[in-house]
């Protein structure tokens, strides 16, 4: 009788096909915006560099859920890998709400100077501890207001105007501490909300307005620049734990590198849609006076640092970023 020795057994195993590990990937933009292009090319490297041990699947248009829900996939290991926006994140990650303060960066320089250095790895250590592992930073532009009844010039124009925002506390206050209405909606039922009036207007950079289509309802898109909230490539802690260093190594690369893919076509298509949103008749104007829009912040960052004391250091250290 043939008898396979251990030693044999060990060589059988190593020669045998390793089964694909298929990461189910998800992105909430649709197929050619910029985050999920740079998502494609990851997922095509990492399949190229790991010989197809891993093949990361990228599901566009949030078919896989809205995004607190995703977030909460992701950490149970349903999902592999997200595309996140911080802003929702911080309901689940509190270190990262410091990223949704209003003006907390003066422009997307500043904010690249944090999250590009030894800042963005604190805000990597904690999101790791409650089970998603950051591996590379994305560009989300710079939000503003827009609406379909009137250009926002002052806070005072917000006044009885009910803006959508993002599920996240701090931006209820934000708009309060305005002076408008706001009401938490995933961002899949902005569109149809802005059509039948539900809501007055929303708050996105230009890509989203655009991509969305929300722009072919809210004709009044106001300058506040009032939140640059960075991105993540995120994987599922539990995911990660089981890969091998090596292919550790293999995702870390292939995220850094779509990242920078994705900045430099969200520049690219920054210009372009804002382009084509004023071509379509859109009214984009700058506020008259956006030192109003910042002070209003005051008492958001005051209650936030009361509720938060640990994370002020964290606030002051991106403050004094030059
Ligand atoms: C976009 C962001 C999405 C999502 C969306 C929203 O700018 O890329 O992840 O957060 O805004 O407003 O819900």
């Amino acid at each position: 009788m043939f008898r396979m020795t251990t030693s044999a057994i060990a060589l059988a195993l190593l020669a045998a096909p390793v089964a694909a590990e298929t990461w189910r990937t998800w992105a909430i933009h649709p197929e050619g915006y910029p985050n999920v292009t740079a998502l494609q090319s990851f997922a095509e490297d990492v399949a190229a560099m790991t010989d197809g041990e891993i093949e990361p699947q990228v599901y566009p248009g949030g078919v896989l859920g809205a995004q607190p829900d995703a977030i909460e996939q992701l950490r149970a290991g349903a999902i592999a890998v997200g595309n996140f926006n911080m802003g929702p994140m911080g309901e689940i990650v509190p270190a990262t709400n410091v990223l949704s303060l209003p003006f907390i960066f003066r422009d997307v320089d500043h904010m690249h100077a944090a999250m590009d250095g030894e800042i963005g790895q604190r805000f990597s250590d904690a999101l790791s501890e409650e089970g998603i592992v950051a591996l590379s930073w994305m560009d989300s532009g710079s939000r503003s207001f827009y609406n379909t009844k009137k250009p926002i010039q002052t806070p005072e124009d917000m006044a009885g105007l009910k803006f959508r925002v993002m599920s996240n506390d701090l931006y209820v206050q934000m708009v309060d501490s305005l002076g408008g209405n706001a009401t938490p909606m995933a961002y899949g039922e902005v569109y149809q909300s802005l059509k039948t009036g539900v809501i007055d207007g929303a708050e996105n950079n230009y890509p989203s307005f655009e991509s969305s289509n929300h722009y072919e309802v809210a004709k009044y898109y106001s300058i506040t620049n009032h939140l640059i909230i960075p991105e993540c490539i995120c994987v599922a802690k539990s995911v990660w734990d089981e890969t091998s260093p090596e292919m550790q190594e293999m995702v870390r690369e292939a995220a850094v590198a779509a990242a920078q893919e994705q900045r430099e076509l969200w520049a690219e298509r920054s210009d372009a849609s804002k382009q084509q949103v004023i071509d379509s008749g859109v009214a984009v104007n700058e506020v008259t006076d956006s030192a109003a829009f910042q002070s209003a912040m005051e008492p958001v960052y005051a209650k936030f640092i009361e509720a938060n004391p640990d994370l002020e250091q964290l606030i002051r250290d991106i403050q004094a970023i030059e």
